[in-house]
């Protein structure tokens, strides 16, 4: 890995840089803070020590960019985030400072090895997929834009868990990310905020009556620590916090209850409050509506904001000025109950009236939507909600009734349209709907690509944005190019470098000058060599986990991301055994030799997303051990799909399986990583394909079936999937050779229902788009062996990908949401 680059000498505060003080410095901390000699220590030893001499370097810098912002009373931005899908920070931290090959060589002059011990580094995996990936990519580019941003959410002793596969099915094992400590966290017991639950709401009058205030008695409180990890940005021009909220007990031990000899009970609550930090929820749709995870959100948005306010009234004194200084963003709807907690503490605390708290709240806000899935849109029992949060609850009653009232005003708004923005979902089970209160209270409201924007503005929020227009806006969704192409693909990056010289570094669409080496053979020969190097690295570590065997010479095929019905794994799975059975009846065809990868969680309580899992495990076993397919086509289901795995698998990749049902996938990250690493994309017209499509050119791209729009017209006029797989003879013979258990001889009905489903309803339109999608595999086989084209083609994705980078995304939000000023 050869990341070569010096961060702006004028801004680098005094320490050397070079490799012998670095290895002075490595080997101080293994002696003063790990308390290991060299002779005895073990790789984790010195991977603890090098990320602390790393983290020191970031200190300074760090201590600058806040002490700045702090003296030109800059505005900040606040990203309140449940998830921040970190993964490994040590090559990251080091690659942004400029210090890579210093480190790189200090290590070794110490016979270590950087890459190795690197790759001890656990996973900090506090997110569950994309919009928790985005919140780390964002935090990552705001710092190299140079916003003054901090990240708050909250810090799971419980990441996401750990997938092993046992017997095919996924397990769920508890991720212990921080057994070895996370080294790169500051814990600050100072910095702690109570946090109450429960009890009663009183009107209390001031002495001299002139003056009511709600008082609220919460029954529990609960202590919100903080810790903070530095972020730094490309070029370590600025360092980031990312704060995140731990929970502790305000009494850690009931002394009375300890003394009167009830040690257990003691503890009891002490162990209740550290169950709010201590797991991630690991669903990314469908949300349970459980009790903890709305408390969750209210320990980590009413933690955030208190420290906002106490940072706005020590350095303003008055909050009225708070949307002149903070944007606060609501990544999703998971800590929107943050508008109704500013409306308490502005009116509660701080003694506004209404109207002003209004204009303070919706001037400070901005909601971003991630989804349309219905049921995955956020609403609460409301007798849960009232009980849990009682002072919050007649808060949102009064934004109701002045949202109401203005809209009764309104030209149009007949009982229908009322009931649909009202915060209260009325009928049997009053619910208290989340999405509505984050509209209602933002100043802007954005999707995360066009078409997911005007889907939103069509359907969801077809009303609010009938109430409201020129809210909702669309900021494409991006991602870093320093951990998704410099830190993931150093044979890439090297390759780009020596081609176009280094102006893309600091400007990711400046890869658009690699389109005048498309038709230089030795380069493209160059750029293929580079991903057989990636493909090979792959091979290994599968070879090496599963003692699976790949040709590196096959086309890879990579379809990873979670398991979802929507995202139609399903698809490229039935796909892969009507082409096993086309090649077993016509071994005498010239096949192109394919390898199907595959990745990706399921949430534990999704049965359909498991059964798929344990479907592409019995098809990956039949097909691996027949003989009449070897060498021809391999599947493979790679257990534990995280950030680190994406790292290794996204630059092997040849084709980018991009394959969800049109209009059901909001953006899309991953499509952005496969081809920024020069992988194919063979997608449907959904999310961020359609941007991808528009800037890379039809020709380079392979996309194939119904668009969101016919999609819903199908729905409407009874869609009748029988029919279609009955016309499809490929289809029906891969269907039955599912669920007559030619894969699951062991069980032979565990996929009945699950094709049945596809005859039945199949809402994802499995059976409508399969035959295009079948074509557009035929088509990559015939480009593969004309491997000049293919070559052309995935040059031409790394180079016009440019503008995916979330520099662009941030500085978008920056320009346009926030009002805060970029580099
Ligand atoms: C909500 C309540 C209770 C429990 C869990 C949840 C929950 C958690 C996570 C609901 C949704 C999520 C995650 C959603 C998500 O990752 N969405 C993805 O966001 C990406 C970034 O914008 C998009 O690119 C993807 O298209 C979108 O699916």
């Amino acid at each position: 890995m050869n990341i070569g680059v010096k961060p702006d000498p004028e801004e680098v505060p005094g320490r050397p840089a070079d490799a012998k003080s670095l290895a002075r410095e490595i080997l101080s901390a293994l002696t003063y803070r790990v308390g290991k000699d060299p002779t005895v220590a073990t790789q984790h030893d010195w991977l603890s020590a090098t990320s602390q001499v790393a983290r020191d370097r970031m200190v300074e810098r760090w201590m600058a960019s806040t002490k700045r912002a702090y003296q030109q009373s800059d505005k900040r931005a606040f990203y309140l985030s449940l998830e921040f899908l970190i993964g490994r920070l040590l090559i990251d931290s080091i690659s942004n400072l400029g210090l890579m090959e210093a480190f790189r060589e200090a290590l070794s002059s110490l016979d270590v090895d950087l890459d190795e011990i690197a790759a001890l580094e656990s996973d900090a995996a506090l997110g569950n997929g994309g919009l928790g990936r985005l919140a780390a990519c964002f935090m990552e580019s705001m710092a190299t834009v140079d916003i003054p941003a901090h990240g708050y959410g909250i810090r799971y002793t419980n990441g996401m868990f750990r997938q092993e596969v046992s017997d095919g099915w996924q397990v769920e094992l508890p991720e212990t990310w921080l057994s070895h400590g996370d080294p790169w966290e500051f814990e600050r017991r100072e910095r702690s905020f109570e946090i109450g639950y429960g009890g009663t709401v009183e009107l209390v009058t001031s002495a001299d009556g002139m003056e009511e205030r709600h008082l609220w008695k919460p029954q529990e409180r609960v202590l919100a620590v903080a810790y903070d990890t530095p972020v730094v940005g490309w070029r370590g021009k600025r360092v980031n916090t990312l704060r995140l909220w731990s929970a502790m007990p305000v009494d850690p031990i009931l002394l009375d209850r300890f003394n009167a000899g009830d040690h257990i009970g003691a503890l009891m609550e002490s162990n209740k409050a550290e169950s709010l930090s201590l797991v991630l929820y690991p669903a990314d749709s469908s949300p349970a509506g459980q009790e903890l995870r709305l408390r969750q959100e209210y320990f980590f948005s009413s933690a955030s904001l208190q420290d906002i306010l106490q940072r706005h009234v020590y350095q303003y004194g008055d909050l009225t000025s708070l949307p002149d200084k903070a944007a606060i963003h609501l990544n999703d709807t998971h800590p929107s109950i943050a508008i109704a907690e500013l409306m308490r503490l502005l009116m509660d605390v701080h003694g506004l009236d209404f109207e002003t708290a209004w204009r303070v709240t919706k001037g400070t806000f901005a909601y971003t939507n991630h989804t349309l899935l219905p049921e995955a849109l956020e609403s609460w029992q409301l007798s849960m909600f009232e009980h849990l949060l009682p002072r919050h609850m007649q808060i949102i009653y009064a934004i109701n009734a002045a949202v109401l009232k203005e809209a009764r005003g309104h030209e149009g708004f007949d009982d229908q349209k009322i009931r649909n923005i009202s915060l209260i979902e009325e009928g049997g089970q009053r619910r208290v709907r989340m999405g509505n209160l984050a509209f209602v209270g933002s100043h802007s409201v954005n999707g995360v690509s066009a078409l997911h924007t005007e889907l939103m503005k069509k359907t969801v929020f077809a009303d609010l944005n009938q109430l409201y227009p020129g809210r909702i806006n669309n900021k494409t969704n991006g991602i870093t190019p320093r951990r998704w192409l410099m830190e993931c693909n150093p044979g890439l990056f090297a390759l780009v470098r020596e081609a176009i010289g280094d102006r893309f570094m600091d400007d990711t669409e400046a890869l658009s000058d690699l389109n005048t080496h498309v038709e230089d053979a030795a380069f493209r020969e160059a750029f293929a060599a580079v991903k057989r190097a990636n493909k090979e690295r792959l091979a290994k570590m599968v070879a090496e986990r599963l003692a699976i065997r790949l040709d590196p010479a096959a086309i890879f095929d990579v379809q990873v991301k979670r398991i979802h019905e929507y995202k139609r794994q399903l698809l490229n799975i039935v796909e892969t055994v009507a082409l096993y059975d086309q090649i077993r009846s016509h071994p005498e065809l010239d096949w192109t030799p394919r390898v199907k990868l595959f990745a990706g969680k399921a949430a534990p309580s999704y049965y359909n997303a498991k059964l798929i899992i344990k479907l592409a495990n019995d098809v990956a076993r039949t097909i691996n051990r027949d003989p009449a397919v070897r060498g021809l086509l391999r599947v493979v289901f790679v257990p534990n799909y995280n950030v680190s795995a994406a790292e290794i698998m996204i630059p092997a990749a040849d084709i980018s399986e991009q394959i969800s049902t049109a209009g059901m996938e909001a953006s899309g990250t991953g499509n952005m990583k496969f081809a920024l690493n020069g992988a194919i994309t063979v997608g449907t017209l959904d999310g961020a394909n359609i941007e991808i499509k528009e800037r890379v050119g039809d020709d380079n791209i392979l996309i194939f079936g119904l668009t969101a729009e016919e999609v819903g017209e199908r729905r409407s006029n009874g869609y009748q999937p029988r029919a279609i797989i009955e016309a499809s003879p490929e289809l029906q013979q891969a269907l039955s050779a599912i669920t007559s258990g030619v894969f699951s001889p062991d069980d032979r009905d565990r996929y009945r229902d699950l094709v049945a489903g596809l005859y039945d309803h199949d809402w994802f339109m499995v059976a409508a788009d399969f035959d295009a999608y079948s074509a557009a595999q035929r088509r990559v086989d015939g480009i593969w062996n004309d491997r000049a084209r293919w070559n052309r083609m995935a040059i031409r994705n790394t180079a016009n990908v440019g503008w995916f980078s979330s520099d662009r995304t941030i500085r978008e939000y920056a320009r346009e949401i926030w009002n805060v000023p970029t580099k």
